[in-house]
């Protein structure tokens, strides 16, 4: 059986998975086709049974989020920049020592992101509240993770953050997170052979008419935690009968004068997934 690395695209009726030159398209709903230990074997075992299509059917334009009813998680401060950023902004409300204890701490910080309705995918539009007047992307890299707590493949979030929200008051925390539109994840959900690379890089780079008004960019190595310890904690207590995602923290958070504004491009890149690229929209009054 080939040692391959496939990418898996969900459309609104059908799955397509890419290797190399080749697209297949297996008859599989999505939660059972994603939800299993051994989910690259499984593809590899059957990658060549599946109807093919060629290069140009495969339309990227209606590429959907690759979640069906998988429950979307986050970790939070596993990375130094988050810690001090967070810190920094919470101090009035006098929550920066929440942070800095969390960062230290054997419990890592996790909270329930959002449901599949609030998560978008790549090409489509990731809300900032009417009700923040500071507000970021946080890229991520996100776990697939299957019910029985194997971790089965990645892909690239945006963990949409309102800093002014939090930062009044870290009890705030479920509002500057979770919201319409509120996270993106895409384009699709890569399945390697073998475990991503922690020297790979997260990249974000935003644009405003065109011009580019922020870039970063860290290694996955830079976190303060193993994957699987992120992955151990939420499953203590959690079961998750179609798998689930789990988006493990930012290292990147622009400088304090930034805030995005509606009709920016978030551009996130993670190296062999690939970009997730979404323009920030805002609710009409
Ligand atoms: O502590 C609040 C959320 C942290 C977070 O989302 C992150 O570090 O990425
Ligand atoms: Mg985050």
């Amino acid at each position: 059986m080939p040692m391959s690395n496939y990418k898996v695209y969900k459309f609104l009726d059908q799955i397509v998975v890419h290797s190399g030159s080749q697209y297949s398209v297996p008859n599989i709903p999505w939660d059972d086709f994603v939800n299993r230990n051994g989910l690259n074997h499984f593809i590899s075992k059957n990658f060549n049974d599946w109807k093919s299509i060629d290069e140009v059917a495969f339309n990227s334009n209606q590429i959907l989020a690759p979640i069906g009813h998988q429950e979307l998680w986050a970790s939070g401060v596993t990375y130094m920049r988050s810690k001090e950023a967070r810190m920094e902004e919470s101090k009035k409300s006098h929550g920066d020592y929440f942070y800095e204890k969390v960062y230290d701490a054997d419990r890592p910080e996790l909270f329930f992101k959002a449901a599949a309705h609030r998560v978008v995918g790549s090409n489509d539009i990731v809300n900032i509240r009417r009700d923040s007047i500071w507000n970021v992307p946080e890229p991520e890299l996100t776990l697939f993770i299957s019910s029985e707590g194997t971790i089965e493949g990645y892909t690239i979030g945006n963990d949409m953050s309102s800093r002014s929200i939090e930062g009044e008051n870290p009890l705030y925390l479920p509002q500057a997170k979770s919201y319409d539109r509120s996270a993106a994840i895409g384009p699709c959900l890569y399945v390697p052979y073998s475990p991503l690379s922690l020297e790979s890089k997260i990249e974000l780079i935003i644009k405003r008419n065109d011009a580019e008004v922020f870039a970063g960019a860290i290694a996955i190595n830079q976190m303060k935690r193993q994957l699987t310890e992120l992955v151990e904690y939420l499953f203590l207590e959690c079961s998750f009968a179609y798998g689930c995602y789990l988006m493990t923290g930012t290292g990147i958070i622009p400088h304090d004068d930034f805030t995005l504004q509606p009709g920016d491009e978030v551009r996130i890149s993670i190296e062999n997934i690939g970009t997730l690229i979404n323009t920030v929209g805002m609710k009409a009054n």
